[in-house]
C-alpha cells in the first residue's frame, strides 16, 4: 500500500497517470486495453495521461514520423474521449523533469533488476541493445512517481515495470525519508486483449510490419470492411467463444467491444449465423464505434491551435506539479540549491 496518501488533497482524487508510446498509429487494442479505461477512469480520478516520446526513441523513429505520430497519439486520446478539462494531456518531453528525476532513480537501480526485465529481452532481440532499451523502465518509473500517482492503469506486460517502480518508490522512501507514493497498477475489470487479423495468436501491435493485421482508429470504412473481411478464420463453423478457436473468439470481442453487449447476447445472435454474417455486422458495428472518433480527430487536425493551446496548458500543469515532487527530491537526495 502507499506510504503517502494521495497527493492531490485538493480533490481527493486518487492520481492516475498513464502513457502510451507514439510508435505507430493508434488501433483498436489500444482502445480496446486502455483509452476505454482512461475514459472511464477520468470522471471519478484526479488523471494524467501523457504520449510517451521519450520512450519510443528506445528504438530507433524517424524524426518526422516521430513528430507526426505524437500529436496524432494526442488528438486521438482526445477523439476517443479523454477529455482535456477533466484530464492532463501532455507529451513526455515537455517535462523534463520526467528526465531528471530517471537519473536521480537510474542510481538507485541494480543492473540486475534492469536485466531479468522481460521485454527488454525481448526488445533487445529485435532492436539495437541500447542502454536506453535497458534502462526505459527507470523513466517509466519516474513518469509515476514524478506525479505522486496511486494508480496506473497497464496491460498485464507491464506488470513488471510496476514492481520495478515500486520498490525504487520504497527504496528511496526507506534510504532518505517518505517522498513518493508507492502505486498500485490498475488492471480493469473486464481488460480486453485484442489479436492480429492475421495471426490470432499473436497480440494486435500498432507497430505490426502487416498493416492487414491491425484496425488502426484513422482507417476508413473501406479499409475497416476490406480488413475483417480478410480476418483469418479457424476450423469448425460454429460463433462462439470458444480458446481453442481464437480467431472466432477475437471477432466476436471486437464485436463486443464495438457494441458493449453482453457476450451471451452475442452469441445467440450469431447462433445459426456463418462467418461472412459475422464479419459484415462486425463491420458494420466498427464502422459506427469509430465514425465520431474520427470525425472529431480530423476536426483536431484541421485546428492544430486548438490542439496544440491543449498540450500547452497540459504540460504546464504537469510541469508545475512534477516541479513540487523533483525539488523534494533534489533536496533529500543532498543536491546544494540553485542560487538565485
Ligand atoms: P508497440 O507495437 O509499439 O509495441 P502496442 O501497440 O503493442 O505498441 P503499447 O504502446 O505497448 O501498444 O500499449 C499502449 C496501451 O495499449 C497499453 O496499455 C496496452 O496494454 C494496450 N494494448 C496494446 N495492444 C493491445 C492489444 N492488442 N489488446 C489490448 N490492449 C492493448
Ligand atoms: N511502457 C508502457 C508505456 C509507458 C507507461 C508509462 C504506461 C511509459 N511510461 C507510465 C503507464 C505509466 C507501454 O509500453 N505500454
Amino acid at each position: 500500500m502507499s506510504n503517502q496518501e494521495s497527493s492531490n488533497t485538493a480533490t481527493n482524487k486518487k492520481v492516475i497517470l498513464s502513457g502510451m508510446q507514439p510508435t505507430g498509429r493508434l488501433m483498436i487494442g489500444n482502445y480496446a486495453g486502455a483509452l476505454r479505461n482512461w475514459n472511464a477512469l477520468q470522471h471519478t480520478h484526479d488523471c494524467l495521461f501523457c504520449v510517451v516520446d521519450m520512450h519510443a526513441i528506445t528504438v530507433r523513429q524517424k524524426p518526422a514520423d516521430l513528430r507526426r505520430t505524437s500529436l496524432d497519439v494526442a488528438a486521438l486520446y482526445i477523439a476517443s474521449g479523454i477529455d482535456p478539462e477533466k484530464s492532463v494531456i501532455f507529451l513526455q518531453s515537455h517535462v523534463p523533469q520526467h528526465a531528471e528525476l530517471a537519473w536521480v532513480l537510474t542510481c538507485l537501480t541494480y543492473m540486475g533488476e534492469c536485466s531479468r526485465m522481460t521485454q527488454f529481452k525481448e526488445k533487445s532481440e529485435k532492436h539495437s541493445e541500447t542502454v536506453g532499451l535497458f534502462t526505459y523502465p527507470i523513466l517509466m518509473a519516474a513518469d509515476i512517481l514524478i506525479y505522486q500517482a496511486d494508480l496506473v492503469p497497464v496491460g498485464a506486460d507491464q506488470k513488471q515495470h510496476l514492481e520495478l517502480t515500486r520498490n525504487l518508490a520504497e527504496r528511496f522512501n526507506h534510504y532518505y525519508s517518505d517522498t513518493f507514493v508507492v502505486p498500485d497498477p490498475y488492471i480493469p475489470p473486464d481488460g480486453h486483449r485484442i489479436m492480429s487479423l492475421q495471426e490470432p495468436d499473436k497480440k494486435m501491435s500498432k507497430s505490426d510490419s502487416n498493416q492487414k493485421s491491425t484496425l488502426f482508429l484513422t482507417d476508413s470504412p473501406d479499409e475497416i470492411r476490406n480488413k475483417i473481411k480478410r480476418a483469418v478464420t479457424d476450423s469448425g463453423t460454429e460463433i462462439r467463444m470458444d480458446e481453442a478457436r481464437p480467431a472466432v473468439s477475437n471477432l466476436l470481442t471486437l464485436y463486443q467491444i464495438a457494441t458493449s453487449k453482453p457476450m451471451a447476447d452475442i452469441e445467440a445472435h450469431f447462433a445459426g449465423k456463418n462467418y461472412a454474417e459475422l464479419k459484415s455486422e462486425l463491420a458494420d458495428a466498427m464502422i459506427a464505434l469509430l465514425e465520431p472518433v474520427q470525425a472529431e480527430y480530423n476536426r483536431l487536425m484541421d485546428d492544430k491551435t486548438y490542439l496544440e493551446q491543449i498540450l500547452k496548458d497540459g504540460a504546464e500543469a504537469a510541469r508545475r506539479r512534477a516541479h513540487k515532487t523533483l525539488r523534494k527530491v533534489y533536496k533529500k537526495t543532498g543536491f546544494v540549491p540553485a542560487f538565485s
